[in-house]
């Protein structure tokens, strides 16, 4: 048997990359449909690029993203991930929060990848938004992948060296772009080429784990984009440790149920009054908090 990562995944067909560096397609056998891409398995060759899955190595992380009904699974045993955002089009604070919660629960350090930042007055309007990110702590990278892929590679090369990084974020950001840049026969789709072919969107359909090419190390994860990212496979105790305004005040409410909106003795909404937790960060806290309580309990959550 060899050793093998998950490079992708379409239903129960699976690429996976050898440690001895070759790509082969998997199949699993049974019914392990929970393999996803950054697992470490055993496999079986089957000759002419074929293999197929004996065992799944347990994993170090894995981030998820979830609804009332089910987790999904985005990507296992990664060392970081980068929330890629953009001034055009619109990126929303609140997915960006969530991608950072979940990252946070699953001790993966998150950074946040401001692309396009060719877009000049458009740049400059978002920077309040960024500004609040950077104040909790967070690292932000600037680049333009298109305009300026040698300076966008230069910059992040150093964050990405020796580690697997998940690219997260919605539709249209430049993900894959930034991929390209930093893989250039990387062959990926960006919209440009399906404008060209005159087939629409044509946006990333499925999570693909590419190994960095020297001089570069590495490995990145390009991901489809998302409109929607639930978070309610996480308890409250787990999204407010994950907030770091927040952590400091887990279990200081004076009830244990609080739902931090009109209960005497809330050490969250203190902190909003204070100007501990900025505001736009305590809607979201609400929202979240709403969502699980409406929809619990699952059988599923961790
Ligand atoms: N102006 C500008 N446009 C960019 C930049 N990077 C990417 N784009 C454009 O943004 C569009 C979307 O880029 P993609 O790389 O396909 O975006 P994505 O995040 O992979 O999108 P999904 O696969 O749908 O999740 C394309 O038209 C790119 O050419 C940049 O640095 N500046
Ligand atoms: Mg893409
Ligand atoms: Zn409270």
């Amino acid at each position: 048997m060899i050793d093998a990562t998950v490079e992708a995944r379409h239903g129960h067909r699976l690429l996976v990359l050898t440690d001895d560096g070759r790509s082969l397609i998997a199949v699993m056998r049974g019914r392990k449909s929970d393999i996803t891409v950054g697992d470490r398995v055993s496999i079986g060759e089957l000759g002419s690029g074929q293999a197929v899955i004996e065992k799944v190595q347990p994993r170090r992380n894995l981030i998820q993203r979830s609804d009332a009904w089910k987790a999904k699974s985005q990507a296992a045993n990664i060392d970081q991930a980068a929330v890629v955002i953009a001034p055009s089009p619109p990126f929303s604070d609140d997915l960006l929060s969530r991608v950072m919660i979940e990252a946070s629960t699953q001790n993966v350090t998150v950074a946040l990848l401001v692309n396009k930042s060719d877009l000049g007055a458009q740049r400059a309007a978002i920077e309040p938004r960024i500004v609040l990110y950077k104040s909790l702590g967070y690292e932000v990278f600037e680049c333009s992948a298109k305009t300026d892929p040698q300076g966008t590679v230069a910059r992040l090369a150093p964050w990405l060296a020796g580690r697997t990084t998940l690219l997260l974020g919605q539709s249209g950001m430049g993900k894959s772009t930034l991929v390209n840049c930093l893989i250039p026969n990387a062959g990926l789709r960006t919209q440009e080429i399906s404008t060209a072919l005159d087939a629409g969107r044509h946006t990333t359909t499925f999570t693909r784990l590419f190994d960095l090419p020297a001089p570069l190390s590495g490995r990145i994860i390009d991901s489809p984009g998302f409109q929607t990212f639930g978070l309610e496979h996480l308890s409250e105790s787990q999204r407010l440790h994950a907030m770091p305004e927040c952590q400091a005040l887990l279990g200081q409410c004076r009830f244990h149920s609080c739902t931090h909106r009109e209960e005497p003795g809330c050490a969250i909404r203190a902190a909003v009054k204070d100007g501990r937790i900025d505001e736009r960060r305590y809607s979201l806290l609400l929202k979240l908090h709403e969502e699980t309580r409406v929809n619990a309990p699952a059988s599923w959550r961790r």
